[in-house]
């Protein structure tokens, strides 16, 4: 499978492919802030993301506040329905789908304590 060879915010993504956080395997910078769009080419696929590998700064342990985040938004663009905020390590691979043809991730970082990030991967499926 391609793997985009730059880090992928601000791109639409519309083929199957893999993409990552910035500069992964090697950590994130500070303030990062990402938006990458996933567009399904046909407009009754749906899609599906599955997250390989996951390292973001473990939350707050007091409040479970993610300092930094990795949130998924079921839609075209960040005004979509939340379907996740995630930091810290999850398990991997993980998967999310979307209920229609659009997804959309955003990555940000505050300004202390960088991880390695995150890679995933692309899946359309057709209904
Ligand atoms: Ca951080």
């Amino acid at each position: 499978m391609f793997i985009t060879d730059t880090d992928a915010c601000g791109q639409t993504l519309t083929n199957e492919v893999q993409f990552k956080s910035p500069s992964y395997p090697d950590k994130y910078s500070s303030h990062e802030h990402c938006i990458i769009s996933i567009c399904a080419p046909n407009a009754t696929d749906v899609i599906e993301l599955h997250i390989l590998d996951f390292e973001l700064e473990a939350p707050s342990a007091l409040t479970g506040y993610c300092y930094d985040k990795f949130k998924l938004y079921d839609g075209p663009d960040t005004s979509a329905t939340l379907m996740g905020n995630f930091c810290g390590t999850i398990i991997t691979p993980q998967m999310f789908q979307s209920t229609g043809s659009s997804l959309t991730v955003k990555f940000v970082s505050d300004h202390n304590v960088q991880r390695k990030g995150f890679l995933a991967e692309i899946v359309f499926k057709r209904c």
